[in-house]
C-alpha cells in the first residue's frame, strides 16, 4: 500500500444548516471519486455518512461521520481528503465542533434559497474557535427559487468584504448544469448522469460582463492580502499574474481573510469536481498549520506542538463510537510523527499505557486497516482500555497534552428512572457509555432529590439518546422533569415549644420531654444548636439524641420534604423518667417539638433563583422578555451586540424546564443562553400553596 505524505493530507469538515445538503455533498465526493458506485441518497437511506439507523429513520444526520477518498491535484500528486460530514441540526453542536476541532479547511454549506440561517451563522462562529480556512459553498442551485447573487451577498453582509465569489451560475433553476469560474474565466459544464464531470469551454459573450466584473471584484479582494500586490493592482493599474493570485489567495484563506464563494447542486453532483481540484490545489496541508499550543501533563506551561512527520507520536481523540461487533472505537488525528499498530502511548491523561491494535481508515461504516497513520492524517483505533474523547495519547518520551474541544454546557435536564427496578445499576453503565460516546450528553446522581438526572442540548438531543438506550441496551426508562431543590425555612421566632413521648405498653415504657425555642439565622448559617439545659432536667447522655432528632427532621423537611435551613434550636427545659427514658424517646420528642414549632414560626419554602443570560436577535425582543416575565423572571439588564441582544436576568430553576425549547421556537433557532446557581429566595404565597397541595397530594398517593 502507498505511504501517504502529510503535506498530500486534507482535512475538511462539512458544516451548515440543518438539511442544506452537507450528506448529499459527502456522498458526491465519493461517488466522483469512485470510492463507491452508486450515488446514496438521504431519502433512502443508503449513504456512507448517514448510516445509523435513526439517521436513516429520520433522514437526518445526528452522529458526524469520517469519510476519506483521494483525488489528484493540479502537481500531478494524489492528495488524501479526510471528510467529516456533521450534523446540521443544532442539538447536535458538540459532534461539529469535534469536527472542527480536528479539520484545517471548513466548508460551510449555505442553500441558495434559504440563504444565511441559524446554523450558517453558528458554524462560522466554530471556525473562528478552531482557526479553520473556510469555503462556502452555495447548494441547490438546481431548485426552482434559487438566488445565487442574493445568496452571495447575504454572505458578504454577514461574513465580511473579503468574502470572495469565485464562481456563478449558468441557467440556475432546473437547467442548471454550468457555472463560470472566475479565477481561470472558464465556463465549466457539468454532465448531467450524476458523476459530475466537466468539460471547459470559453465563456459565451452574453456571459463576458458578468465575469469580468466578478473578476475584477475577485482580484481586488485577493490583492488587499499583501502590500506588494495591493500596490501594483490599485496604483499602478496592473493586473495580478496567476502566481501572484494563487499567492494572495492561499495567504487569504490561511489568514482566514478570504473565503471563497463556490455554486454547487449536491443533489445532481454538479460543482463536487471543481471543489474537489480547488481543495486539492489551494487548502493547507497539515504540515502546513502553525504548531498547536499545548501543555505538559504537570503544568500550564505552554508546549508548541510543531506538525513534523518524524516527530515523537501525539495523538488527539477527538470522537468515541460503541460500535455493536467490535466495541469501542475511537477517532483521532495525528500531530506529530507517525502511529503504528502494536505501538505503547502514553494516556496523558491518566499515566496509562494504551497499546494501539487494529487502526482503521474509514468511510462511514466501513473500515480499511491500516498499519500506520502518518502525521495529519485521521483514523480508527479499537479497543483503547480508558481512552476517551478529549484525550491526547504520546511517546513516552513527549509528554504533552492537547487543547481540548470545549463542548457546549448542557441546556435541558430530565430525571431518569428504570420501569424495572431491577435494571437501576445496568442503566447506569448504560448512561456512562453514552456519556462516553457523546460528551454533550451528561449523567448525574443527585443524591438530595434520589433521582438520576441526564442532560444534553436540548430535546430532540435527550430522545435519540434515549431512543439509542432502547434500541442498543434494550432497557425501558420513564422520564420526568427533575425534583427542584427546594428549601424551608422560617420567618419568626417560637419562645417555647413542649412534646412529651410517652409509651406505656406493659413492661418498659419510653419516655421523652423537651421544651425547645426555634429562631431564624442568618441566610446561609444553616442549623445552630444550643444545650441551655440546667440542673440536668434532661440528663447529658440524651442531648447527642436531642440534636440527632432535631437534625434528622430537618434533613427530611416539615412541609414539603425538602431541607430546612437557617434555624437555630435551644433546649431549655425538659424531663425524664428513670428506667422509661431512652435515646430514641429523647429523638422522637425533640423531632416532634420542631415540627410543632417550626409549622408556629411563620415557616417559608425557598426556591433556587438562577442567573439566566439570553442572547438573541433583536428582532425577537419582545417575544423573549415576555416570555421571561411568564416565568416570574426579572430582567436586570440588556445590551447590544451588533445585531445581537443580550439579557441578563434572574428566573427562578421551577420555571425553566422548557426554556431551551421555548427559546428555540420563539427565536427561530438562533437564541441561545447560559445560566448558574444564583441564590434561594421565597417562593411566592400562590406557587406556595401549590407546591404544598402537589406534595400532599403525592404523599397520599404512595
Ligand atoms: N434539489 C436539491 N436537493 C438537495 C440538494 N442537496 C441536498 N438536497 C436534498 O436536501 C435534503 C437534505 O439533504 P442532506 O444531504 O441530508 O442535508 P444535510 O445538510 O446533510 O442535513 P443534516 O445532516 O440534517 O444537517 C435531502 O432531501 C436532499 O436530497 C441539491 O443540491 N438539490
Ligand atoms: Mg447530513
Amino acid at each position: 500500500m502507498e505511504v501517504i505524505k502529510s503535506e498530500n493530507i486534507r482535512n475538511i469538515c462539512i458544516t451548515g444548516h440543518g438539511g442544506s445538503g452537507k450528506t448529499t455533498f459527502a456522498e458526491g465526493i465519493l461517488f466522483a471519486s469512485g470510492v463507491i458506485n452508486r450515488f446514496g441518497k438521504v431519502e433512502e437511506g443508503n449513504t456512507v455518512s448517514d448510516y445509523h439507523k435513526d439517521e436513516v429513520e429520520k433522514q437526518l444526520s445526528i452522529n458526524s461521520s469520517l469519510l476519506n477518498t483521494f483525488w489528484k491535484g493540479s502537481d500531478g500528486s494524489m492528495k488524501k481528503l479526510n471528510i467529516i460530514d456533521t450534523p446540521g441540526f443544532m442539538d447536535f453542536i458538540g459532534e461539529v465542533k469535534a469536527g472542527l476541532r480536528v479539520s484545517d479547511t471548513a466548508i460551510i454549506m449555505v442553500d441558495a434559497f434559504k440563504g444565511i440561517e441559524v446554523g450558517t451563522e453558528s458554524s462560522f462562529m466554530m471556525t473562528n474557535e478552531y482557526e479553520n480556512n473556510v469555503i462556502f459553498l452555495v447548494n441547490k442551485l438546481d431548485t426552482e427559487n434559487a438566488d445565487f447573487d442574493h445568496t452571495a451577498s447575504l454572505i458578504k453582509d454577514s461574513f465580511g468584504s473579503r468574502v470572495a465569489v469565485v464562481q456563478f451560475p449558468v441557467n440556475q433553476g432546473t437547467n442548471f448544469d454550468a457555472v463560470v469560474d472566475v479565477i481561470r474565466m472558464k465556463l465549466l459544464r457539468f454532465t448531467n448522469d450524476g458523476k459530475g464531470e466537466y468539460t471547459e469551454e470559453d465563456i459565451p459573450p452574453a456571459l463576458m460582463d458578468k465575469a469580468k466584473e466578478y473578476h475584477q471584484k475577485f482580484v481586488e479582494v485577493v490583492a488587499e492580502e499583501d502590500e506588494e500586490l495591493l500596490s501594483k493592482f490599485f496604483e499602478e493599474g496592473a493586473n495580478l499574474t496567476d502566481e501572484e493570485i494563487d499567492f494572495g489567495l492561499k495567504k487569504g484563506m490561511r489568514e482566514r481573510k478570504l473565503f471563497p464563494v463556490f455554486c454547487i447542486s449536491s443533489g445532481k453532483n454538479i460543482g463536487t469536481r471543481d471543489v474537489l481540484d480547488f481543495i486539492s490545489n489551494y487548502t493547507e496541508s497539515p504540515m502546513d498549520k502553525p504548531a498547536e499550543i499545548g501543555h505538559s501533563p504537570n503544568s500550564e506551561e505552554p508546549i508548541e506542538i510543531i506538525p513534523k512527520a518524524d516527530g515523537e507520536p501525539v495523538m488527539f481523540i477527538f470522537k468515541t463510537v460503541s460500535e455493536k461487533n467490535i466495541g469501542e472505537l475511537s477517532f483521532f488525528r495525528v500531530y506529530s510523527g507517525k502511529v503504528k499498530a502494536g505501538m505503547d502511548m502514553i494516556n496523558e491523561a491518566n499515566g496509562k499505557t494504551e497499546r494501539l491494535s487494529q487502526m482503521y481508515s474509514m468511510n462511514g461504516k466501513e473500515r480499511k486497516e491500516m498499519n500506520e497513520v502518518v502525521c495529519g492524517d485521521i483514523a480508527a483505533v479499537v479497543k483503547l482500555k480508558d481512552s476517551h474523547t478529549n484525550n491526547t495519547l504520546s511517546s513516552k518520551n513527549y509528554a504533552v497534552v492537547l487543547p481540548e474541544i470545549n463542548f457546549p454546557k448542557p441546556n435541558m435536564s430530565l430525571a431518569i428512572h428504570a420501569k424495572n427496578k431491577g435494571d437501576d445499576d445496568k442503566i447506569a453503565s448504560a448512561l456512562h457509555s453514552l456519556h462516553e460516546e457523546d460528551p454533550t450528553f451528561l449523567v448525574e446522581f443527585n443524591p438530595e432529590t434520589a433521582q438520576t438526572i441526564i442532560s444534553g442540548q436540548g430535546e430532540i438531543h435527550l430522545n435519540t439518546i434515549l431512543n439509542r438506550m432502547k434500541s442498543k441496551y434494550n432497557f425501558e426508562v420513564n422520564v420526568t422533569n427533575p425534583k427542584i431543590p427546594y428549601r424551608e425555612t422560617i420567618r419568626s421566632k417560637v419562645d417555647s415549644v413542649e412534646y412529651k413521648h410517652k409509651k406505656q405498653s406493659g413492661g418498659r415504657g419510653q419516655f421523652g420531654h423537651v421544651l425547645i425555642k426555634i429562631e431564624p439565622v442568618e441566610r446561609g448559617k444553616g442549623f445552630e444548636f444550643v444545650n441551655a439545659i440546667v440542673g440536668g432536667v434532661v440528663p447529658g447522655r440524651f442531648i447527642p439524641a436531642v440534636e440527632k432528632g432535631l437534625l434528622e427532621t430537618m434533613n427530611s423537611g416539615v412541609l414539603i420534604g425538602n431541607k430546612v435551613i437557617d434555624v437555630k434550636v435551644t433546649l431549655f427545659d425538659g424531663s425524664y423518667h428513670n428506667v422509661d427514658s431512652d435515646e430514641i424517646s429523647f429523638k422522637i420528642a425533640a423531632s416532634q417539638a420542631f415540627k410543632k414549632g417550626f409549622k408556629d414560626a411563620n415557616p417559608v419554602i425557598l426556591e433556587p433563583v438562577y442567573n439566566v443570560e439570553v442572547v438573541f436577535p433583536e428582532e425577537f425582543m419582545g417575544s423573549v422578555s415576555g416570555d421571561i416575565s411568564s416565568r416570574r423572571g426579572r430582567i436586570q439588564g440588556m445590551d447590544v451586540f451588533g445585531k445581537l441582544q443580550k439579557i441578563t436576568c434572574q428566573i427562578p430553576l421551577s420555571e425553566m424546564n422548557d426554556y431551551s425549547t421555548k427559546l428555540r421556537s420563539i427565536t427561530q433557532g438562533r437564541g441561545y443562553y447560559d445560566r448558574n446557581f444564583s441564590h434561594y429566595e421565597d417562593v411566592p404565597k400562590e406557587v406556595e400553596v401549590k407546591i404544598i397541595a402537589e406534595y400532599e397530594s403525592q404523599k397520599g398517593q404512595e
